[in-house]
């Protein structure tokens, strides 16, 4: 009889310590978040370490690397325009989701900023190879750039121009995908 008890309360207790393993890391990273909620988070978290990484390079305080620069900026693409829209079927506002109602009341602005990272992201992916504007004959671009970019985040207007985008230093680019999260999240995510 012990013998038959032993491993079967051993797996009784495997499977009690998976379940509240599960449950903390839920717990941790979303306050029990799921489908289609935690995906976009998931996302969300994923480009945020994205722009972590990228942040040190851009700042000169971690040596430049086209090759990541570019791999990372082609994540950022993957998770924006359709890829992010389409996470966010409307009222999909559950648990501990921070989304708010401004999204679908506002569907075409919320589009917008979507499908502006994504081209952001890509020009980035170009323009990895022409690396920061302080080591770079491009930074007039990055200059024009920035007497652009209030005009950018109100219209878009950059969206098509995919040439200009290319010729810009990456830490330009950097900041414009930066400053699009921020008004992305400044419209549509509330503040907690
Ligand atoms: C098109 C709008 C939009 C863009 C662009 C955007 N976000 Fe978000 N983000 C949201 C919304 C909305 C939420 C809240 C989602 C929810 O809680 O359901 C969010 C949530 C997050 C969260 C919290 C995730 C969690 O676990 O709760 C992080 C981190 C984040 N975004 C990072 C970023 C970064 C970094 C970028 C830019 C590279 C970015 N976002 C671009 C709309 C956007
Ligand atoms: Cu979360």
């Amino acid at each position: 009889m012990y013998k038959l008890s032993n491993p079967m309360k051993f797996a009784a207790y495997a499977f009690a310590a998976l379940v509240t393993i599960g449950a903390a890391g839920g717990a941790i990273a979303h306050g029990g978040a799921t489908g289609i909620v935690k995906q976009r988070m998931d996302a969300m978290s994923n480009l945020a370490d994205t722009m972590k990484k990228l942040a040190g390079m851009m700042r000169g305080q971690v040596p430049y690397s086209p090759i990541v620069v570019r791999k990372s900026a082609k994540k950022i693409a993957g998770h924006s325009g359709d890829a992010l829209t389409r996470l966010f079927p409307e009222g999909s506002i559950k648990g501990p989701s921070e989304a708010r109602h401004a999204i679908w009341a506002d569907w075409d602005t919320f589009k917008r900023y979507s499908v502006q990272m994504e081209v952001l992201a890509n020009g980035l992916a170009s323009a990895a190879n022409n690396g920061l504007a302080a080591n770079s004959a491009a930074s007039g671009a990055l200059q024009d750039a920035n007497t652009e970019a209030p005009e950018i985040m109100r219209t878009g207007a950059m969206t098509h121009d995919a040439e200009k985008l290319a010729s810009m230093p990456a830490d330009g680019l950097f900041t414009l995908i930066a400053r699009t999260c921020s008004s992305c999240h400044e419209k549509f995510r509330l503040k907690k």
